[in-house]
């Protein structure tokens, strides 16, 4: 493969069940952006469109993908099914759903067979599992590891700001102010 082509391709497949799980996984798409990473973003069913699903899992190392984050609810086998075709890390999100509050999401994402994980981020985790992804390219990417240590000072920063506005302005006014 020629260098430029592969320079050119997404590194990261977000991938989600449906588009009602679009809000959670822009999130994800958001601190991409940030850190400067490329991805590719679609909506497959595991369910509704198995053959889609499985044409889209097999070619995914051939794209040029690293890490893929896959969103799912309710009956949540999107992301365990891409970890069972994948070889490289995929990082699951858990829908928060309206019947059981996420934690069938969860549930259904996070207890894999043993030699098939899933990383798993907190229900509705969007912006963590952008993060997690990045984390893991940073392994081979000096320059997106300093970019991402420069995200961490920016958090810390943003914590030593809202406590000297605590002491100044006090617990009363700060929520006033809110
Ligand atoms: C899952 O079913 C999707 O990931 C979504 O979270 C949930 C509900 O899908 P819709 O009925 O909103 O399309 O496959």
């Amino acid at each position: 493969m020629e260098r430029e082509e592969e320079s050119a391709m997404a590194s990261v497949g977000i991938v989600m069940g449906s588009d009602s799980d679009l809000p959670i996984m822009a999130k994800a798409a958001e601190v991409l952006d940030e850190l400067g990473i490329s991805y590719e973003m679609n909506v497959i069913s595991a369910h509704r469109e198995p053959q889609e699903f499985f044409e889209y899992a097999n070619a995914a190392e051939e794209k040029g993908y690293k890490v893929i984050i896959a969103g799912a609810g309710k009956a949540a086998h999107l992301p365990g099914m891409c970890a069972a075709i994948f070889p490289m890390p995929v990082i699951g999100i858990p829908m928060k759903t309206s019947d059981l509050g996420g934690v069938d999401s969860l549930y259904s994402i996070v207890q894999m067979p043993t030699g098939i994980p899933v990383a798993t981020v907190a229900i509705n985790g969007g912006a963590n599992a952008g993060i997690l992804a990045a984390k893991i390219l940073a392994t081979s990417d000096a320059a997106l590891l300093e970019r991402l240590k420069g995200y961490s000072a920016n958090l810390k920063q943003q914590v030593i700001e809202k406590d000297a506005r605590l002491q100044e302005l006090g617990y009363k006014e700060y929520l006033k102010q809110q």
